[in-house]
């Protein structure tokens, strides 16, 4: 007699999920679905989608084989009840389970839906994590601000990583002032270990290119790992060849080089095909042999036991209408060159088509080109937000919503940050090489080939100035625009008004 259903979502493929810890082998059934409200609940990529099922499938086959009873449920199947409560039912009508265990999922979503499940389910918190729930709202508990920098030492302290004794490796906690070189001239590196899709992906990708060969993104050459095997041989390539040079190139961008010397790591962490701290211990281990320098190795492990685990804290520390704020009540439709449509700017233009090709863009493309762009413009930051969710490969709700709706849009009232991440377009131009090939000019501040991004900037703070304008961190900002004479600063006003209209009317821009 089965006892309990073991639930594995997509991104739960660990054999070290507690859901799975739990369950005993020959008594509990083990659950997998693809179904099409995951699928569905925005548009994802077909490459993400492509990924997560070919992931699952070999996940599941690798439970079978170790023994587990697994029922696995295919899209396409007839019987396929469409929903992951569905699944379960189906699951418990045909085995006689009373009782469902799963590991809590990464968006309020889906906890909800499996709290309101007809039959008992345990949600036990994932532990894939550094912090625990209860220890990020220790960490947050009586704080006026929620800073990384501070969590984030308490978990180098925590993991012992790049510590000798308290101290920190290096003589200080945080090389980030070495890490923002602009874009190399001659590239090192050939870029990420690639795949050659095997039977079990072919048959996925037919699959999705069939079901939602229409949602924006090339599903082929797909060349992603999609085991765990895979996903390490794809970690140890990146650790000798790409993270030497990940600190200093962390910031840059360039045109031919889409993905620079970052590390490609977060779609096979987020899935569960790589613990979080396997990945640090060998960047670790790289800088303690002498073949990376502490600026990359202390760089990447704050993005990853800082940056990471502080936006999963704040997601659930939140609650579940984070994801809908829109604190500066920004109400623009998101623009359709957010979806490949045509645009002059060349900047928006190559992060766009790179994320439509690779279902990625590297950290400073989505919060400095696309973010930024999308912050300046005025677009509502719900449909912002349901454009990362949807886009990128390692897009889950509880590391893309604090990541955009707070770092990038500023929605959350600064729960996240203390200011704005916005910029005329010379960030852009110091940190990349867009601006050499563009319609507009990245030097000319109003008139004929002004770039957007410097006229929008004044607009943005202008509009929002009664906000902002009393925020010591942006003070400077504010003496420079009361500084330009009126006429100058109602031209700027002018011409971003003509240009954010012209956006809207569906001209290209
Ligand atoms: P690398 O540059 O090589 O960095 C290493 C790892 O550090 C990443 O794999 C990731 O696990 C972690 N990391 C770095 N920065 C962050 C961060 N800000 N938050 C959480 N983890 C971080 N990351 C996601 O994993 N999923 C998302 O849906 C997502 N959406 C984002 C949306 C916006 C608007 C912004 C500004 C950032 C978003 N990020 C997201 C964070 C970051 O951009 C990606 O983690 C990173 O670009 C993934 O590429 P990589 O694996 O090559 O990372
Ligand atoms: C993202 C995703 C997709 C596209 N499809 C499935 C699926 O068919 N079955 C499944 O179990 N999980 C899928 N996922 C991942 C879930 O959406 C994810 O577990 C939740 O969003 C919580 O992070
Ligand atoms: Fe982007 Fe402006 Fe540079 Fe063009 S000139 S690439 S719009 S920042």
């Amino acid at each position: 007699m089965v006892s309990r259903l073991i639930l594995i979502l997509g991104d739960q493929l660990s054999e070290e999920i507690p859901a799975l810890a739990e369950a005993k082998k020959g008594e509990d059934v083990i659950v997998m679905a693809e179904v099409r409200d995951e699928a569905t609940y925005v548009r994802h990529h077909p490459k993400k989608i492509a990924f997560l099922f070919a992931a699952m499938r070999k996940f599941a086959a690798r439970l079978a084989d170790a023994g587990w009873d697994v029922r696995y449920t295919r899209y396409d199947d007839p019987q396929n009840a469409g929903s992951i409560p569905g699944e379960l039912l189906r699951r418990a009508e045909e085995t006689g389970a009373q009782e469902v265990i799963a590991t809590q999922p990464g968006e309020w979503r889906l906890i909800q839906l499996l709290d309101e499940m007809p039959l008992p389910v345990s949600q036990l918190e994932d532990t894939r994590f550094i912090a625990s729930h209860a220890e990020f709202a220790n960490w947050a508990e009586g704080r006026k601000e929620l800073r990384m920098e501070w969590f984030y030492r308490e978990m180098r302290r925590k993991t012992g990583l790049l510590m000798k004794g308290d101290e920190p490796a290096g003589g200080k906690w945080n090389f980030d002032h070495e890490n923002r070189k602009p874009a190399p001239d001659g590239i090192e590196y050939s870029g990420p270990m690639q795949f050659t899709p095997d039977a079990v992906v072919e048959e996925v990708l037919d699959l999705v290119e069939a079901e939602f060969g229409e949602n924006f993104g090339t599903l082929r050459p797909f060349w992603f790992a999609t085991d765990q095997g895979d996903a390490r041989r794809h970690l140890a390539h990146w650790i000798k060849h790409g993270l030497p040079l990940f600190g200093d190139y962390q910031d840059a961008m360039l045109e031919d080089e889409q993905f620079l010397y970052h590390s490609l790591v977060g779609l096979y962490i987020n899935a569960g095909l790589l613990h979080p701290m396997e990945v640090c211990r060998a960047v670790e281990a790289a800088w303690q042999d002498g073949d990376a320098p502490i600026n990359a190795a202390e760089g990447y492990i704050r993005q990853v036991i800082g940056w990471r685990e502080y936006v999963r804290g704040i997601y659930f520390l939140e609650g579940p209408d984070y994801s809908r704020r829109n604190n500066l009540n920004q109400q623009r439709r998101l623009p359709e060159l957010y979806w490949g449509g045509e645009t002059r700017m060349n900047c928006l233009a190559q992060a766009v088509v790179q994320t439509r090709d690779e279902a990625y863009a590297h950290h400073i493309q989505r919060l400095m080109v696309t973010g930024n762009f999308a912050l300046l413009a005025g677009v509502n930051p719900t449909e912002v937000h349901e454009w990362y969710l949807a886009v990128y490969a390692d897009a889950y709700e509880w590391v893309e919503a604090p990541n955009t709706v707070g770092m990038s849009q500023f929605a959350d009232g600064g729960v996240v940050g203390s200011k704005p991440y916005v910029s005329s377009g010379n960030y852009i131009n110091k940190m990349s090489d867009y601006c050499k090939r563009c319609h507009y000019d990245v030097k000319t501040k109003t008139g004929e080939g002004a770039c957007p991004f410097n006229l929008l900037y004044w607009h943005f703070l202008d509009r929002h100035r009664h906000r902002f304008e009393g925020n010591p961190r942006m003070a400077q900002m504010y003496r420079t625009w009361y500084r330009m004479d009126e006429q100058k600063r109602k031209t700027i006003l002018d011409e971003a008004g003509a240009f954010l209209k012209m956006m809207s009317d569906g001209a290209v821009v």
